[in-house]
């Protein structure tokens, strides 16, 4: 018999939506002694967030998140909200003794991260982020291989995150789905919003970085706010590039843009080791790119793994060897690792701490990239 798991969400947008579809799916495809019930939606619209709980199947609405968090019914809070609300809402859920699922980035900056984490630790309660692209297969599979010493020594680290959504100077600031363009609400654009994914899985390939030295640009300098109705200046980072060093020796390099003209989200690395190369590409994400100095000879050459068959990281759950799977099932995996870290008592990796270590280099690159100087990592 599983266990209920009672889930209470705040926020519905984009986000609400990947995580809702997972707590649906994922008891189909893993067997976890718990099992997610989605008990409550909350957001401020009434009306919208009833429509958002029909849809997805929520018991119950919620148009205050602190009465959520104080539900003696509700387990577990999923943040989904924007970036400003992360730091009030984890803290009082963590009070509330709830585990928490927060989606990414951690917070706006590393100080109110820092205070995220020791709330978590205090309460004892199980805690992650939702940087999702760690539980696609063909990045988990990069993981085992390089933990297994495939790689020997890494020279080089590279990564790109490239969008061209905002290229429009007539879009808006603020409100909606546009908070990612107001400061105010994220705190700022392209690092902590697409750098960060690049940076938590640069770390967990390959390790701590010692310091960074980084360029940002705001092409756009006004725009109009949706929620004062005002032209007002833009602060967030529209594209942001940025160099590293690793503890390990081994040399970053990173961009991330919303300027790049035909790109929608193009989320790409390689790491460069001594005994061989690996490449992955979110456009076609469930294929490792793997090049190995010991294939001699005229067969030499880059590898396409099609990351598909029962013995690779979370295949054995889905269909059979061949068939692929896509971005919605990253957070499928999540949740499924979520529901074991609550079964064994284990952390859920990324750990609110982990995701502190990508929110200190956020805070090192934007502040090298207003200094222009390289910045150490704290
Ligand atoms: C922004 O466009 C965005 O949706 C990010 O917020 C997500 O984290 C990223 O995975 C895709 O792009």
């Amino acid at each position: 018999m599983s266990k209920p798991l009672n889930i209470g969400m705040v926020g519905y947008g984009f986000m609400g939506r990947t995580h809702s579809n997972a707590y649906r799916k994922v008891t189909n495809f893993f067997n976890t002694e718990y099992k997610p019930v989605l008990k409550a939606v909350c957001a401020r619209d009434e009306a919208k967030v009833r429509g958002f709980a029909d849809t997805w199947g929520y018991e119950s609405i919620e148009t205050d998140w602190r009465k959520l968090v104080e539900r003696k019914d509700i387990d577990a809070i999923d943040i989904c909200t924007p970036n400003n609300l992360h730091h009030d809402i984890a803290i009082a859920a963590a009070a509330n003794g709830k585990m928490i699922l927060c989606e990414k980035p951690l917070s706006m900056n590393a100080q109110e991260g820092e205070a995220m984490c020791q709330a978590v630790e205090k309460a004892g309660v199980v805690n992650t982020v939702w940087y999702n692209y760690r539980k696609v297969p063909a990045v988990t599979f990069a993981k085992q291989l390089i933990d297994e010493g495939r790689l020997g020594r890494i020279f080089h680290y590279r990564a790109n995150f490239l969008q061209d959504w905002t290229i429009s100077a007539d879009l808006p600031q603020g409100g909606a789905a546009l908070w990612r363009l107001d400061a105010a609400a994220a705190g700022s654009g392209v690092t902590g919003d697409l750098l960060a994914h690049c940076i938590d899985t640069a770390v967990w390939l390959n390790g701590s970085m010692k310091n960074v030295t980084a360029m940002t640009e705001t092409f756009v300098k006004e725009r109009k706010h949706n929620l004062t109705g005002k032209v007002e200046k833009v602060s967030i980072d529209d594209a942001c590039a940025f160099l590293c060093h690793f503890k390990n020796g081994s040399l970053g390099l990173f961009e991330s843009t919303r300027y790049a003209r035909g790109h929608k989200a193009l989320y790409t690395f390689e790491i460069n080791g001594e005994n061989g190369s690996i490449k992955w590409d979110l456009h076609d994400l469930h294929r490792l790119q793997w090049f190995d100095y010991k294939d001699e000879g005229p067969l030499r050459g880059w590898r396409s793994i099609h990351v598909t068959d029962s013995d690779h990281p979370y295949m054995s759950h889905w269909w059979v060897p061949g068939l692929q799977i896509g971005y919605e099932h990253s957070f499928v995996h999540h949740v499924a690792d979520f529901l074991e870290g609550v079964e064994k008592g284990t952390p859920v990796c990324p750990t609110f701490r982990d995701s502190l270590e990508t929110q200190k280099i956020c805070d090192a690159v934007l502040k090298s990239g207003k200094s222009g100087s390289w910045a150490e990592i704290e």
